[in-house]
């Protein structure tokens, strides 16, 4: 069988508004209109490499229930996709599931009913599920995974959030099994979750794993994480991963795509793509490629860096910067804002530095103390290595000599 490829996205955040405003050419936000702009290269991308598959792997809206133009504006802007005879994969992401009841079908499943009628669309909501696309490949569905929904369908609405954690994790390893279990092994398999794993949790950041935009403080210290360990045993070629926003591999065949564009700040200067991923026979992995995607460019510079001068007089038209202010100024020089100017460059955030903490230690005493234990207590705390007694013994015969 020839290599087969797809392209792996997730996390486009249509209706993310953040460093917008209204386009008055368009009546458009212009933060909406530069996320549609990602998507479309990336579907861009699939088209030129003639892809089986484009897989997005959840929170393609923000909100539960986002505005029906930007749902149209999606639709329109997959929709050469179905035109081309591409499957497109669509899964539930958190975002999707935000405020919507449990018996209501969510956005994705609208986006999938506008598209439908003109090509192959499936569609992965609430419940795991595999696909078989008709162009050959199959895709292990695990959607956004609402701990409360899993512990209600179990019964087990009683547990400590924690232990609802481990359930969940152990209830979406099953599923995985399941949804391996009754795949066809002559044909490609993948996995495509919205998920968290254990090397992208909180407390692994300072190792080098990245969140980029993605810091939805309702999920960050408290989601279900799987374990890496246990998607890298199991029989899928590449794990197509989605929830965390800025694009890593986390070794073995587990990918986070990344969102295509930069959403806020936090992805200023983060790479940004979508994956190209090239399967090849026996259900291998042949090769993974970062195909970039037209992000609109952010620049976050601390005015205090060597680099900062060039950075400034880099910038594009249409950038938008955060500045961080060296301490204790706390207005933007002039000449800074004259090369943001000259540039066409719009200035969305400024940091103001903390100012310098001085340390001081302030030793407590008795109030009413006398000399001599005011003096050990200074040494004690001030200079531990000397002999107190010795110092105070010497103390006392200078007080004697001076006063004789
Ligand atoms: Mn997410």
């Amino acid at each position: 069988m020839p290599d087969l490829q797809i392209i792996h996205t997730g996390d486009s955040h249509i209706d993310t508004v953040t460093h917008g405003g209204v386009n008055p050419a368009t009546g458009l936000d212009r933060a909406l209109e530069a996320n549609l702009a990602a998507v479309a290269s990336g579907v861009a991308h699939a088209l030129e490499h003639q892809v089986a598959a484009y897989v997005h792997c959840g929170d393609a809206f923000t909100h539960g229930r986002p505005s029906m133009e930007s749902v149209l504006l999606l639709a329109e802007t997959l929709l050469p996709l179905v035109n081309e005879g591409i499957a497109l994969v669509l899964i539930d992401g958190n975002h999707e599931r935000l405020r919507v009841p449990t018996n209501q079908r969510t956005a994705t499943s609208v986006l999938a009913a506008l598209l439908a009628p003109h090509g192959e669309v499936h569609v992965v909501e609430r419940e795991p599920s595999l696909v078989t696309t008709s162009t050959g490949v199959q895709v292990a569905g695990l959607p956004w995974l609402s701990k409360a929904t899993v512990l209600t369908e179990l019964g087990k609405t009683d547990v400590d959030p924690v232990a609802g954690d481990r359930i969940v994790v152990s209830e979406s390893l099953r599923w995985l099994d399941e949804m391996c279990a009754s795949a066809d092994g002559s044909m490609p398999l993948i996995l495509a979750s919205h998920v968290t794993v254990d090397d992208v949790k909180i407390d692994s950041l300072a190792t080098g794993a990245r969140r980029g935009s993605e810091l939805d403080i309702t999920h960050v210290f408290a989601e279900p994480i799987l374990p890496r360990a246990a998607l890298e045993d199991s029989p899928v070629a590449y794990a197509a991963l989605s929830h965390i926003h800025a694009r890593q591999h986390l070794g073995g065949k587990c990918y986070y795509s990344g969102s295509p564009n930069r959403l806020t700040l936090t992805d200023a200067d983060d790479p940004k793509s979508v994956n190209l991923v090239t399967l090849g026979p026996g259900n291998t992995l042949v090769s993974v490629e970062h195909l970039a995607t037209d992000a609109r460019a952010m620049h976050s510079i601390d005015l205090a860096a060597k680099d900062a001068g060039a950075r400034l007089a880099s910038l594009n038209l249409g950038a938008l910067v955060g500045l961080r202010l060296p301490a204790g100024q706390t207005q933007v020089p002039g000449d800074v804002l004259e090369a943001l100017t000259s540039a066409g460059a719009r200035l969305v955030d400024t940091k103001i530095a903390p100012a310098e903490v001085t340390q001081s230690e302030t030793v407590v005493v008795a109030e009413r103390t006398d000399p001599v234990t005011a003096l050990s207590t200074w040494l004690s705390t001030h200079r531990p290595d000397t002999d107190a007694a010795k110092v105070t013994q010497l103390a006392g015969e200078l007080v004697e000599a001076v006063s004789a």
